[in-house]
């Protein structure tokens, strides 16, 4: 069962206008930063780069950038020193005889250095091509301030004049770069992390989650630039431990449950503009999440009114996802509502699948607790045959390991969710992990920071910290000596350059589901 475009469109929804306006009271004002280029850089070939290049710094100096005059085919490369997220305005004055013909321009905008070499045309990947980061303007009077109107992700920004004409050429000056994020470094409580490795990553971690931090929890400010409930989980998370802004995990709580299917599906991800649009797209993991989001947000912050509004949404959709639950205990996927567990398709995630549904009811029981909810019984009994159709049909006692019902597959996700949801005792736990590591590591097949991200947290659920440790710093720490400033959407260390879109150009390299090891660190190792 593969993730890809779901068209929907004859799902009827539901508008919780009191809810949604909850939502609206609570955008955040974007907080802006003005960001100076630091640097002209060059873009050179180097294998242990992500994608290929790496971007070092040019002898031009950028106090001088106005001297470097560029004519047709010349272009220039502003290094903003790290990854922002934001406006760009530059100051362009033709220089030499009288301006006879239009500037024609073409502004890329690149996370990585590898953007900026790679040809848009030869892109031919599932997603669409207007994600590349990249404008082509004609540009008839100068001097003039070039302001882009659009916002961009990026570090790095090539000025490529396309054409002048033989008698005059573009200079270029007081490049700037307006930086927006919903929260500041400065909000920030500096931990002391002792390790070197892991404080490199726990920044890098803030920075991603940062950056992402918008008007809502965006999953990637370069792609798709909104709000995907699976990413929210995870943001939510590092954010409690990090900048703990409550009101804008408050609002994206009130999005989704403002906006459900007139059965109660909560869709996998919303628009936020022109107005409130929920996606009709829909992730059986992604709508459970709801109610686990929900759930850790009251624990945080006991906040009751939240836990009143939002519960029914819950109720309603962990109900929907109940019907899905055979009179063995056994979970039915459908095509229509898949579940994603990771953007790989090697594996089978049927036995995961089962797994989130347990680890998401045992959450939404503890919330129908505080509510006091009449339904309380049923919703344990279930739980139970869940539980114990897992130990008796998908787990293999000789191999310490879960399996897949139909086939015997045995896969790490598997592992992985079944601990998460502390389906076995914690020395079981202890036994499959141990099991996982030496028979599955190094791992291969699994292609995000959200996978790995579970396998993290379920090695150090199980109690096997230093696993877990090790396994945070072979990956995240990967990234960072391949060139990372912020943490990637797709990484899968055996195949570098995969992209689950075609190509790595049209992939987010600042990607919020990979900011989890702050999380981590901060609850497993403080
Ligand atoms: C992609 C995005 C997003 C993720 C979904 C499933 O479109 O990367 O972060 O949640 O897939």
């Amino acid at each position: 069962m593969a993730f890809t475009f779901q068209i929907n469109d004859d799902v009827v929804w539901n508008h919780d206008e009191k809810l949604l306006a909850k939502a609206e009271d609570n955008t955040p004002d974007l907080i802006q930063t003005t960001v100076t280029p630091t640097a002209i850089a060059e873009i050179t070939a180097d294998e242990k780069s992500v994608n290929g290049f790496k971007s070092v710094v040019s002898d031009k100096n950028i106090a001088r950038l106005e001297d470097y005059t560029l004519g047709r085919d010349e272009k220039i490369v502003l290094d903003l020193g790290d990854h922002y997220v934001g406006k760009f305005s530059v100051d362009i004055d033709s220089v030499g005889s009288p301006m006879d013909a239009p500037l024609y321009l073409r502004l890329k905008f690149a996370e990585i250095p590898a953007e900026i070499p790679a040809e848009s045309a030869d892109y031919d990947g599932w997603l669409s091509r207007s994600w590349i980061q990249e404008e082509f303007v004609h540009i008839d009077v100068l001097p003039m301030t070039l302001e882009m109107p659009r916002r961009y992700s990026c570090r790095y920004i090539e000025l490529s004049v396309i054409d002048t004409s033989p008698k005059w050429k573009a200079s270029f000056s007081n490049p700037t770069f307006v930086a927006e994020s919903s929260v500041s470094m400065e909000q920030l409580p500096k931990p002391a992390i002792q390790d070197k490795e892991l404080e490199a990553i726990y920044n890098i971690s803030v920075k991603t989650l940062q950056d992402c931090m918008q008007t809502v929890f965006e999953d990637g400010p370069k792609r798709d630039r909104r709000l995907w409930i699976g990413d929210l989980r995870l943001q939510a998370l590092a954010n409690y431990h990090t900048f703990d802004d409550l009101a804008l995990t408050k609002r994206c709580l009130y999005l989704f449950g403002g906006m459900t299917t007139e059965e109660g599906k909560i869709p996998a991800n919303v628009f936020t503009e022109p107005k409130l649009t929920p996606d009709d797209t829909f992730l059986f993991d992604y709508s459970l999440f709801f109610a686990t989001i929900l759930f850790d947000y009251v624990e945080h912050t006991q906040d009751q009114e939240v836990l009143l509004d939002l519960y029914p949404a819950a109720k309603k959709e962990i109900d929907l996802a109940l019907q899905q639950v055979d009179e063995q205990g056994r979970l039915v996927l459908t095509e229509d509502w898949p579940v994603f567990i990771d953007w790989s398709n090697e594996f089978d995630k049927a036995t995961a699948g089962q797994a989130v549904m347990i680890y998401a009811l045992k959450r939404f029981i503890q919330l129908a607790e505080k509510m006091n909810d009449v339904q309380l019984g049923d919703y344990q009994t279930i739980c139970d045959q869940l539980e114990s159709f897992a130990k008796t049909a998908l787990y293999d006692e000789a191999k310490k390991q879960f399996v897949i019902e139909a086939s015997g597959e045995v896969n790490v996700a598997s592992q992985v969710w079944m601990v998460l949801a502390e389906v076995m005792d914690d020395e079981t736990n202890k036994a499959i992990m141990e099991t996982t590591v030496a028979e599955q590591f190094p791992i291969t097949g699994i292609a995000t920071p959200y996978m790995y991200h579970h396998v993290v947290e379920a090695l150090f659920v199980a109690g096997l910290s230093d696993a877990a440790v090790q396994l945070m710093k072979d990956y995240w720490g990967t990234m960072i000596e391949m060139g990372a400033d912020t943490f990637w959407e797709a990484f899968k260390p055996e195949e570098p350059n995969f992209s689950p879109y075609g190509s790595p150009i049209i992939s987010s390299y600042c990607h919020a589901w990979s900011c989890t090891p702050a999380y981590l660190i901060k609850k497993y190792l403080a």
